[in-house]
């Protein structure tokens, strides 16, 4: 190509627009995505890092495992429920989910953002002792034992143990966030080009970082998680369904609205 002779081709400016997708626009998005992500996080690693001496006592422990099973769940729905309205938070600020119709950006909340919530809980897990940040300190497994799906709190703790295992950068879980989000496979969806559009640059920014870094290789590992994701939350679908027949009234009238919405 001639032009490319003359002018070397610097894809930083991109001034003849010939990359469908510029590297301009691409380290903007990954911007984007990092920012909010940092904004709706909650707690920064070391801050999360400075707070691991926090630990349940044996008592602690104990009155958490002698709750209902109603009691727990309404407990857990409440605390998953405030996860769930930072992950809206951080999909609200990133450009591409923000320019879909109110349809998708719903249809793609339904489906990912339980899915976020446990690429989330790997930045609140110690992987020396296999805790999680719940509630103001580090909980084990089982803490949660009342809320008798053990099978679905061993497959969460394996899951964060795995993310961990990844040793991601908060950068790259950043953009594996969105694109756990942002993904045109989901069920209704309305204007699936679209969505295939604005998947495709996050998953060009996940790529671009992961390159930066020289972690290509974690490009393959990712879309492993990304299937085990899936698994998890249709066990938690399945188990809310389970707990939804047997405590139809806590189901009903005490669970948070937002978790009802995007769950049931
Ligand atoms: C995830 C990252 C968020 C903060 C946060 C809040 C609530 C935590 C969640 C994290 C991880 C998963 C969690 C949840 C409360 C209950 C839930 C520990 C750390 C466990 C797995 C129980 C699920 C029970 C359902 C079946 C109701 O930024």
């Amino acid at each position: 190509n001639d032009l490319m002779a003359i002018h070397p081709y610097n894809p930083l400016e991109d001034p003849y627009g010939l990359y469908p997708h510029s590297l301009r626009n691409i380290d903007e998005l990954c911007a984007s995505i990092v920012r909010s992500h940092r904004e709706t996080s909650q707690y920064r690693v070391e801050e999360l890092q400075a707070l691991r001496w926090k630990l349940f006592s044996r008592e602690e422990i104990q009155a958490y495992q002698n709750k209902s099973v109603d009691d727990m769940w309404q407990h857990c729905a409440i605390r998953l429920t405030d996860a769930v309205q930072f992950v809206v938070e951080f999909a609200k600020h990133i450009p591409g989910f923000r320019m879909l119709s109110q349809n998708d950006q719903i249809a793609l909340l339904k489906t990912g953002s339980m899915e976020v919530v446990l690429v989330r809980m790997s930045r609140f897990f110690n992987t020396e002792n296999n805790t999680v940040f719940f509630d103001g300190k580090f909980a084990g497994a089982e803490i949660f034992k009342s809320l008798a799906c053990g099978d679905l709190i061993t497959a969460v703790f394996d899951f964060a143990h795995g993310m961990c295992a990844l040793k991601l950068t908060e950068q790259q879980i950043a953009l594996f966030s969105a694109l756990v989000l942002i993904n045109a496979d989901r069920p209704c969806l309305e204007d699936r080009s679209r969505v295939q559009r604005a998947q495709k640059s996050v998953e060009l920014g996940l790529m671009h970082i992961l390159h930066r870094d020289n972690q290509e290789n974690l490009m393959h590992k990712l879309y492993q998680r990304m299937a085990v994701l899936r698994s998890l939350c249709s066990l938690h679908m399945e188990k809310l369904r389970w707990f939804s027949q047997r405590y139809p009234l806590t189901a009903h009238s005490l669970f948070p609205p937002l978790y009802k919405e995007l769950f049931s």
